[in-house]
């Protein structure tokens, strides 16, 4: 079966086997996004099916229903919120990892039926900040390159993008460019694995990007390395553009000194840049994520349109997408701050939609973006939530604050694939969606093209798909009519046909999303759907836009925007010293409910880190891997220290992927502050202000049992679940007296069974292995002053069918027959490669990347580990060095 991976905006081809609810997952070689390539996520998806903690049956508080219970409750809800608040009082939240099919079926409900534009999705949170500054610039959202784009640039620059990471086959792409010549810049606050070898890391300060961008605008017309005969023909703005530039100093010093990086650099980037037609700047989460995201990208476009670098090959502005479908949300209709298929709430569209709606109540104006709608639902105006496939108590800003939200309204529903996440508790209704390998339906990437996911297994328990469960709650709401749908491939053809209707040509104000020959798709041909770039033409997709020069705007010319470069919304301070930057790690996928089932994908980062560099941590106490608070205005959370020149001073790092099942007091959220960009609502992750301190514990153990546990009720623990192959390791540490570890050692601790105990009153350790059968069933450490024992020789005991007797002896010794065997962390995911492997490998003579593949396999399947092989080759050679 061919079908698409459900994780990433590059929207890679898979191909799987499913055996049972098994599955074997290959990349597929004929999709055009990865030719057959994964990355460790894509290649662990085979982990991630099994119905480990799903939701599987609709629930009413923590009763089992039927669908017709669940569903008429909801439309009830809905219908007397509505009834006696309007229309506005309601709001459903979703997300970029619904299909197409759903979010086109919820879209329709919200804004064509219910009346309001209160339906936002997670995308506010990642591509909002692009969609207006494309909307500014071209006059809609629209991606105008390819993919192809980044193998034929010569240059790429690389713009608060950690592609090495989060956008993992892409990368490898344009690495296999790069040994052809072409160069790469990035630019990012820390150094990342992108960054490292890359032909020049500018480690700008935070949020200075517009600054940067401007000044190379400045730079590229004082050489006259500008278009002028494209902008005379295509662009308008360019003036108001120079006006706004001469208003700072736009001198490379001054740049260089404002955004923190060496003259030098600055002028080396200047200078590629001029000499470099095919150049293509990607942008993401650095970029986007921040209270002047809008003006980042403008800047970016300015630039690129000031060159002509677009609509050619090898060179445009690329906004890369992170999830695989938050492309599919800004066509239908996702966002609150669109009507549907490119069409804002303006006649002639509005009245255009709700024809074709057959629509009874359209919605008037744009709804509630996504930090407002929890706002909303926290003063009360919002009475009835229903939140799809997001898990907004993780991932919104100030999560406390979302938290308060949701317990605060008064009718909250849930779709999700698992029983619990940190949004679901707050439900008051959870129904069971249907998850990747098991839904039918279209996805669109990075570079506008639609896939389809297929399904690959049966349906399980009651797990419905989520335009479905839409379309059932508008039936019992009472609009039947307009959602009668019977499969995903109705709905993709009427989503199709929107995206035609009264679609003129572009010099008559057309749209550019088009799908138009698809708009008579049969069901059997739906199955067969090939990957297809929009617009979609008689002649087939549309790799790349504005090839012509014509833009979809009223004088058919691109705009540029003046911007200018202003600091974040709050600066760092006395309290609060330091830039709290938050973002994504290589193997974790968001909040972790896939990904956190796949064990072999939790080895590279374990636990929850701050990145801090040395001058900011020292003089704090703070060493390596040290328990370390990071406090903001807003929270504290603890995490590990990971002490390291990569991040710059003055700035501190945080993964974002841990929640309260995995880590609750290393959560990144409840400290970032909720400031938001005024034109497009999307937060600024990328910055707090915050400050650190080490935690210091007083006692500390672990604890390994075949179950996940959440912390003993009550304690004030700095608690983490890492999952194993066989069981599941707890750390923890506290900071309490004699008292408050008793009493975790005994919630902890089994009443009756088999036990070997060892206590040292002098180190004020404890251990404790319990064993059922000839099985290990849990086993405790505990210590006040000692050394806890390596735990992978632990974990792997728990993979024993039986325990033999040296196992016992060195369970009550508390340490490993023999050598103490550390597995260590996970260097490569997808050949299950770790650390001491790869150091023996070195050890043993192997001096390249590519050595240590052969010799090991590591970074021989996607390649994401490679950055990380030579940075440990080259401490090897320091090592040696040194000696
Ligand atoms: N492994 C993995 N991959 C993913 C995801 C995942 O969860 N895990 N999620 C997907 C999703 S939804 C998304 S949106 C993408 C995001 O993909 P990316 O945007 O690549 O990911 P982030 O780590 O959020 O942020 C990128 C970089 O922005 C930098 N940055 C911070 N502040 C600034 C600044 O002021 N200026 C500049 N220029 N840079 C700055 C950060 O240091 C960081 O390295 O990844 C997708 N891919
Ligand atoms: N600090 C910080 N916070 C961030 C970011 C950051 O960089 N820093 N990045 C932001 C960005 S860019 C993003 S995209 C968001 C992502 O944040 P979220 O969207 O909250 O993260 P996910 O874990 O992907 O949540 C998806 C949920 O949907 C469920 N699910 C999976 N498949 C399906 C399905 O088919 N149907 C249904 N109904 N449910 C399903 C999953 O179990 C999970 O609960 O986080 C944002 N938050
Ligand atoms: S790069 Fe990885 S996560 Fe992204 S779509 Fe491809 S396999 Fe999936
Ligand atoms: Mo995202």
């Amino acid at each position: 079966m061919r079908t698409a991976c459900p994780y990433c905006g590059v929207g890679c081809g898979v191909s799987a086997e499913p055996e049972g609810r098994k599955l074997v997952v290959e990349g597929d070689a004929q999709h055009p996004a990865n030719f057959g390539r994964l990355c460790s996520k894509g290649s662990a998806l085979g982990s991630t099916v099994g119905l480990e903690g799903r939701l599987l049956a609709p629930m009413i508080g923590d009763r089992r229903v039927t669908w017709p219970e669940a569903t008429n409750l909801v439309a009830r809800r809905f219908k007397d919120a509505i009834a006696r608040h309007g229309p506005d009082s309601v709001a459903f939240y979703v997300s970029g990892q619904l299909l197409t099919e759903d979010y086109y079926a919820a879209n329709k409900l919200m804004k064509g039926f219910i009346g309001s534009g209160n339906i936002d999705t997670n995308s506010r949170l990642c591509m909002a900040s692009a969609v207006v500054a494309h909307k500014l610039a071209f006059g809609a959202d629209l991606v105008p390159g390819c993919y192809q784009d980044l193998e034929l640039a010569d240059l790429v620059v690389f713009s608060g993008h950690n592609a090495a990471w989060t956008h993992p086959v892409l990368f490898r792409r344009m690495e296999a460019a790069r040994a052809r010549g072409q160069r790469h810049v990035v630019i990012d606050p820390r150094r990342t694995d992108t960054a490292d070898g890359c032909d020049l890391h500018l480690a700008i300060a935070p949020q200075t990007d517009v600054r940067l961008w401007n000044g190379l605008l400045a730079d590229l017309i004082r050489r006259g390395a500008v278009d002028r005969g494209y902008v005379a023909a295509h662009v308008a703005g360019a003036a108001e553009v120079e006006a706004e530039l001469a208003q700072a100093d736009q001198s490379p010093a001054a740049v260089a000194a404002d955004c923190g990086v060496p003259l030098a650099d600055l002028e080396r980037f200047f200078g590629m840049f001029a000499q470099t037609p095919r150049t293509v700047s990607l942008f993401s989460m650095g970029a986007n994520q921040s209270t002047q995201g809008v003006a980042k990208g403008s800047a970016i476009i300015n630039v690129h349109l000031a060159t002509g670098r677009i609509g050619k090959p090898g060179a445009c502005p690329f906004s890369i997408t992170g999830q695989p479908n938050a492309m599919g949300g800004r066509e239908t209709g996702g966002m609150a701050t669109t009507l549907a298929g490119h069409m804002d709430f303006d006649e002639p569209a509005r009245a255009r939609v709700a024809r074709f709606w057959g629509a009874p109540r359209i919605a008037q104006a744009p709804g509630l973006k996504a930090v407002d709608m929890f706002e909303a639902a926290l003063s009360g105006k919002i009475k009835a939530i229903w939140v799809m496939a997001t898990n907004p108590v993780v991932s919104l800003p100030n999560a406390s604050r979302i938290r308060d939200a949701l317990k605060a309204c008064p009718f909250v529903v849930v779709s999700d694939v698992m029983a619990e996440t940190d949004t679901s508790r707050y439900a008051h209704v959870r129904l069971p969606a249907l998850a990747w390998g098991e839904k039918d339906g279209t996805v669109t990437n990075s570079e506008r093209r639609i896939s389809r996911q297929r399904r690959l297994f049966a349906p399980p328990g009651e797990a419905r798909a989520d335009w479905r469960i839409v379309a059932d709650v508008a039936t019992a709401m009472g609009f039947a009519d307009g959602f009668g749908w019977r499969m995903p491939a109705q709905v993709f053809r009427e989503w199709a046909r929107l995206t035609a209707y009264e679609n003129a040509r572009l010099q008559e104000g057309g749209r550019l999303l088009n799908l138009g020959p698809l708009t008579g798709i049969t069901p059997e041909a739906y199955e067969d759907l090939q990957p297809v770039q929009w617009p979609v033409t008689a002649a087939g997709g549309t790799p790349r836009l504005f090839t012509d020069g014509r833009y979809p705007t009223p004088d058919g010319k691109a705009r540029m925007v003046p911007v200018a470069a202003r600091g974040p919304a709050e600066a760092v301070n006395g309290a609060f010293p330091l830039s709290l930057n938050t973002g994504r790690i290589r193997d974790h996928w968001h909040t972790m409910t896939r990904t956190g089932l796949a064990p072999e994908l939790c080895r590279h980062a374990p636990e929850p880190y701050v990145e801090i560099h040395p001058a900011d941590a020292e003089p704090l106490g703070i060493a390596e891997g040290a328990l370390t608070r990071v406090q903001t205005a807003q929270g504290e959370a603890v995490a590990i220290a990971k002490v390291s020149d990569r991040q710059r001073p003055g700035s501190v790092f945080m993964p974002m992927h841990w929640t309260e099942a995995f880590a609750p007091s290393g959560r990144s959220n409840p400290l970032v502050a909720a400031n938001v960009d005024s034109r497009s609502g999307q937060p600024e992750f990328k910055h707090t202000p915050a400050r650190v301190r080490a935690y210091r514990e007083t006692w500390r153990g672990f604890f390994l049992a075949r179950e996940g546990w959440t912390p003993p009720a009550g304690a004030d623990l700095v608690w983490r679940r890492m999952p194993q192959t066989a069981c599941q390791l707890h750390e923890f540490a506290g900071r309490g007296d004699g008292r408050e570890r008793a009493a975790v050692q005994k919630a902890l601790t089994r009443r009756s069974g088999d036990v070997l105990r060892f206590e040292d009153p002098a180190t004020g350790s404890l251990r404790e292995a319990w064993i059922d059968g000839d099985r290990l069933d849990r086993v405790i450490f505990f210590t006040t002053a000692g050394r806890l024992p390596p735990r992978d020789w632990l974990a792997e005991l728990f993979e024993a069918e039986a325990l033999t007797a040296a196992d016992r002896t060195a369970l009550l010794i508390g340490r490993p027959p023999g050598r103490a065997v550390e597995t260590g962390p996970t260097v490569c995911a997808c050949r299950n490669v770790r650390v001491p492997r790869v150091e023996a490998a070195i050890a043993r003579g192997c001096a390249t990347v590519d050595a240590v593949g052969e010799a090991t396999g590591a970074g021989t399947s996607c390649g994401s580990c490679r950055p990380e092989i030579a940075r440990l080759i080259a401490a090897a050679k320091e090592v040696r060095h040194a000696a």
